[in-house]
């Protein structure tokens, strides 16, 4: 087997988003544009000559092409061992756990989240650091920089590595390590959760049901649900995954988990619902006839971390991103916590976890996990709710309500306007930053508003700054709207707006957030004027 030196030239768009690199399939198959990627990867990052690489992939469409690939560039490239997930399956989570686990230099993880799957659709690759977390803003700059001056690549001349059962094998001097993709992760949800009490609740007619949407997350779920806390067969649905994720859109939220919604709307529905999007690191819970919002669920995992065995202790503190309701900081505040604020993606909490300022960290976006991991966590999400309600005895909603009673409730939500042209939204967002100076001051939705800025953060650990993190618009009393760019899309630009508002009153907690909200929603629209820009009159997914 020999080392073959390709030449190659550099492809102008390798910019890593909120999450890595994200395209159309048909983008990473042309001739060496993954190729170009690993490559400047594996020059950025340093010195991992002898080291292990761990390596794993959503499944969708692409997946073990692209594995094959990566595993003869990692064997010329000088890494000692790569450890890859059976059938190329590896979760976020579980990659993440799997880095920690075996002190591993790095990780390549293969997904383009919730976005559609198929050969039309999109693919993505991430590099995660030794943490187990996604590299932070200095490393996927530093990996951009060298796509832009790539000359060569390397590559081993081998026949592709057999993935679909366990096993060793050589690829030049380097060992391949195909593992069981669900093993390590199913011990570390034993060490968190008091899964005794879990087997019991479902035992005594409890009923659940889990939605892997085609996607990754169904081996685990059958494996920890069924298989360890013995729920019937049919507590899991859309659990075995598809290159194609069954051609729907794995993004849990109301929208597009419409099966599971029904299932937990319908007359006869179970007490506990949830489900997860392609990579295994969003969730969405749900009871009978409630949803629960992604940062409600931060804050009543952080008020009620106690019940599991793995937080007993305490927690750190706690971390949400910027647009994520404030809900959380009132539990910190209440439990004499720290509470940060960060820009939005997973990257900005690794260094908080690391220094151990931080036990439990959370998004809007339906992301919450917590330091056993360097990643949102799905399963691991909907486990700690389990493991909750197994102490608490009582139904979901009146978790929440009781949740509310004490905290008050930041009516919450957000609405996103996809595909719109990339021009138009900058200007959405100019325009609201050309209101800067005369905003403050004004009443705006019956609140006045206190002040507005382009959302701007200093790690705390190692002073780094990332600006323009999103457009914000605070009030008073604490509401907030706030305009962002998604930076996860592969096609034109998806506006967010972000709305939120708190209710102290117990007595006005059970308005639906839209009515709740629908002053701000009015208001955004106003000051941002992106009607006429988009020629949009309704957002295409509201959360
Ligand atoms: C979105 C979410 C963000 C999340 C990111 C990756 O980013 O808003 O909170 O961290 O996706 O999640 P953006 O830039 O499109 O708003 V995942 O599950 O797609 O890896
Ligand atoms: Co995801």
């Amino acid at each position: 087997m020999s080392v073959r030196i390709v030449s190659t030239r550099p492809f102008d768009d390798q910019k890593p988003g909120t999450s890595g690199l994200r395209k159309k399939v048909k983008v990473f198959q042309k001739a060496n544009y993954l190729e170009n990627f690993v490559q400047s990867t594996f020059d950025a990052i340093g010195d991992f000559s002898g080291q292990t690489l761990v390596l794993g992939g959503d499944g969708r469409f692409y997946n073990r092409e692209a594995i094959q690939t990566i595993l003869k560039m990692a064997a010329a490239n000088g890494f000692g061992r790569v450890l890859v997930g059976q059938g190329g399956i590896l979760s976020t989570p579980a990659a993440s756990h799997v880095i920690r686990k075996n002190k591993a230099y790095g990780g390549l993880i293969l997904s383009a989240s919730h976005n559609p799957a198929g050969p039309d659709e999109d693919f993505g690759i991430k590099y995660n650091i030794g943490n187990g977390g996604p590299a932070p803003e200095g490393v996927t700059e530093a990996i951009f920089a060298r796509t832009t001056e790539i000359s060569e690549y390397k590559v081993l001349e081998a026949s592709n590595i057999p993935l679909d059962s366990v096993g060793s094998f050589k690829l030049g001097d380097m060992q391949v390590e195909v593992i069981d993709s669900v093993h390590d992760y199913a011990e570390l949800m034993k060490s968190l959760f008091d899964f005794a009490a879990i087997r019991k609740l479902l035992a005594g007619g409890f009923r659940i049901k889990f939605d892997a949407m085609h996607a990754v997350t169904g081996p685990y779920a059958t494996r920890i649900l069924v298989g360890l806390l013995g729920a019937p067969v049919d507590s899991v649905m859309n659990c075995v995954p598809k290159e194609d994720f069954g051609g729907g859109h794995p993004d849990p939220n109301l929208t597009y988990a419409h099966e599971l919604v029904d299932v937990m709307y319908a007359d006869d529905a179970p007490e506990f619902g949830a489900a997860s999007d392609g990579d295994g690191d969003r969730n969405m819970i749900l009871g009978n006839h409630f949803f629960v919002t992604p940062s409600d669920s931060l804050a009543i995992l952080a008020a009620n971390a106690k019940a599991a065995p793995g937080y007993r202790g305490g927690i750190a503190g706690i971390a949400r991103s910027m647009p994520t309701s404030a809900a959380a900081d009132r539990v910190a505040a209440a439990m004499g916590l720290s509470c940060y604020e960060t820009p939005t993606g997973w990257k900005f909490f690794g260094n908080l976890m690391d220094d151990g300022r931080v036990t439990l960290c959370g998004e809007e976006s339906f992301g919450t996990g917590s330091n056993h991991v360097r990643e949102k966590d799905g399963l691991w999400a909907v486990l700690f709710w389990l493991n909750i309600l197994a102490v608490r005895q009582t139904s979901v909603a009146a978790i929440v309500h009781e949740h509310w009673k004490e905290f008050g409730r930041n009516y919450y939500s957000r609405h996103d306007y996809e595909g719109v042209d990339s021009a138009a939204a900058e200007q959405v967002l100019q325009n609201v930053r050309d209101q800067f100076a005369t905003l403050p001051g004004q009443m705006l939705a019956g609140r006045e508003v206190a002040s507005c800025d382009d959302f701007a953060y200093t790690d705390p650990v190692d002073s780094s700054v990332s600006r323009n993190q999103g457009v914000r618009v605070l009030f008073k009393d604490g509401s907030r709207i706030i305009f962002r760019l998604s930076g996860t899309g592969t096609s034109g630009a998806t506006i967010r707006i972000y709305l939120e508002s708190y209710e102290a009153d117990a007595s006005k907690h059970d308005l639906d957030a839209q009515d709740a909200l629908a002053a701000m929603i009015t208001a955004a629209g106003e000051i941002s004027r992106l009607r006429k820009l988009t020629g949009r009159d309704a957002p295409t997914v509201i959360t």
